[in-house]
């Protein structure tokens, strides 16, 4: 298997224990995050990219409630597997002490080397998706974004109008549309493409904004 499960981190009070500086539970492989809305396909498409069924994935959103730190032997990263946000029946309190932990731990790790973005490939970036952009290219992090569920497009005109869509999106919130990635976890297209590109130090094709 390509993958293997590290550490969760289950609040902010864990926080100070598990990632130190550059290191995550002493470990000082780069880290990937998976940053994204709650059913968007981020444990799915951990799960197609390092082998097995390492994270929870359900239908039922708001599944990942901690984040969970996995090893992705291949190309000798750490990836993150974040809780996502803006699901509907989380209470106000919920969502920001969500929040409070999601932020907390992207400004802590110095070994951040990319947040990887999930939009779903039908719907492009909602304002919570852009409100998350916003966020992440403040702090300065370097992102990419994947377009999931794409196996959900089914005729080449929907394909062709959704990429169409999708890029003005990212160039209006800042970024290069060509640096998207397109993938399903279910039928595996684009996952190659993906790691090819997660791969080297300085492959990622990092979206800075400019
Ligand atoms: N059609 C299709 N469905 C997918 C794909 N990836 C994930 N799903 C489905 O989407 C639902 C949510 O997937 P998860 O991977 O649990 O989503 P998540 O982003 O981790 O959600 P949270 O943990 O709530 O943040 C599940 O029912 C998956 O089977 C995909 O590539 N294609
Ligand atoms: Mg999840």
């Amino acid at each position: 298997m390509a993958g293997e499960f590290l550490v969760t981190l289950g609040d902010l009070s864990q926080l100070a224990g598990v990632v130190k500086g550059r290191f995550v539970k002493g470990r000082g492989e780069p880290r990937i995050a998976m940053v994204g809305r709650s059913n968007v396909g981020k444990s799915s498409l951990i799960n197609s990219l390092l082998g097995g069924r390492l994270a929870q994935v359900s239908n039922q959103p708001g599944k990942t409630r901690c984040i969970h730190f996995y090893h992705w032997k291949n190309i000798g990263k750490i990836v993150a597997d974040l809780p996502g946000y803006g699901f509907a029946r989380s209470s106000h309190d919920e969502r920001e002490r969500w929040e409070k932990f999601i932020r907390a731990y992207l400004e802590e790790d110095e070994g951040l080397e990319l947040a990887l973005v999930l939009l779903d490939a039908r719907h492009g970036p909602t304002a919570l998706d852009l409100e998350a952009i916003r966020f992440l290219s403040f702090t300065g992090i370097p992102v990419n974004f994947v377009f999931s569920k794409a196996d959900t497009l089914k005729t080449q005109s929907e394909r062709a109008l959704r990429r169409r869509e999708a890029g003005q999106a990212l160039r209006e919130a800042g970024y290069d549309p060509e640096l998207a990635f397109w993938v399903s976890s279910k039928t595996r297209d684009g996952l190659k493409e993906l790691e090819r590109g997660l791969g080297g130090a300085s492959a990622a094709p990092v979206g800075v904004k400019g």
